[in-house]
């Protein structure tokens, strides 16, 4: 039995938290409960490696510590949570994966993708998203969002150029391979957006009644 993995994408402030929140309450009203989690996180051993990753320090981190403890992370909680979900037949959403590694230490501080590549196959196998819903908003207005929320993290102090390659990077990707990524215009109002899910979460429950 093997359950359905899906990643929910998208600069900073595009939404996908809320509407992942939105996106799980209407697969629950069809009668599908779906296991939530996050990257970095997920597990109490990755939840920490965020607190490092997320956090401002005095000593400025380097790009390939940040990228290999991005894979610290999410190989903890592949093993912990996502796999083991999978094999129980869970669908399993998760608030960022291995796109946003492409994104923001590919695309924004420029490690060589066939770096991350390597590190993709060796801490995930095979294991690759069945669908990734990419919530793209222009950077000025997912930052303006995250600004209004809350103090900036460690990421989100970064320069409009970083953020600008982050959301082409996302973009390239998903035009590169279209049966696995969905992009939602995420510059509307919420209820604009909650409606552009609504094909997907059709989609989605039939996947998981077939
Ligand atoms: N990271 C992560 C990497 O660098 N490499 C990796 O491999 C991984 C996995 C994670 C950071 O780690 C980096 C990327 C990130 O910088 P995080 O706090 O989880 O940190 O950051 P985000 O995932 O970016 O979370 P955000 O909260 O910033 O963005 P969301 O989830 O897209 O946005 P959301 O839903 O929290 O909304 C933000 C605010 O905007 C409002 C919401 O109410 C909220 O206040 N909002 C809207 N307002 C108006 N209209 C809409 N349509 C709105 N949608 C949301």
């Amino acid at each position: 039995m093997s359950g359905l993995f899906i990643t929910f994408e998208g600069p900073e402030g595009a939404g996908k938290s809320t509407n992942l929140q939105l996106f799980a309450a209407a697969l629950r009203e069809a009668g599908c409960d779906p296991l939530l989690t996050r990257e970095p996180g997920g597990t109490p051993i990755a939840e920490s490696i965020r607190e490092v990753l997320l956090s401002h320090h005095d000593e400025p981190m380097c790009s390939d510590a940040e990228l290999l403890l991005m894979f610290a992370a999410r190989a903890q909680h592949i093993d912990r949570l996502i796999r083991p979900a999978l094999a129980q037949g869970q669908v399993v959403i998760s608030d960022r994966f291995t796109d946003a590694t492409y994104a923001y230490q590919g695309a924004g501080r420029g490690i060589p993708t066939q770096r991350i590549a390597v590190l993709e196959e060796w801490v995930q196998g095979s294991l690759r998203p069945d669908l990734t819903v990419v919530f793209d908003v222009p950077v000025d207005i997912g930052m303006q969002r995250a600004r209004a929320r809350s103090e900036l993290d460690r990421f989100e102090v970064e320069q409009q150029s970083f953020f600008e390659s982050v959301r082409r990077c996302y973009l390239d990707r998903a035009a590169a391979e279209p049966d696995r990524y969905r992009v939602i215009d995420a510059s509307g109002s919420l209820e604009q957006v909650a409606a552009a899910m609504h094909p997907l979460i059709a989609l989605v429950l039939e996947r998981w009644h077939a």
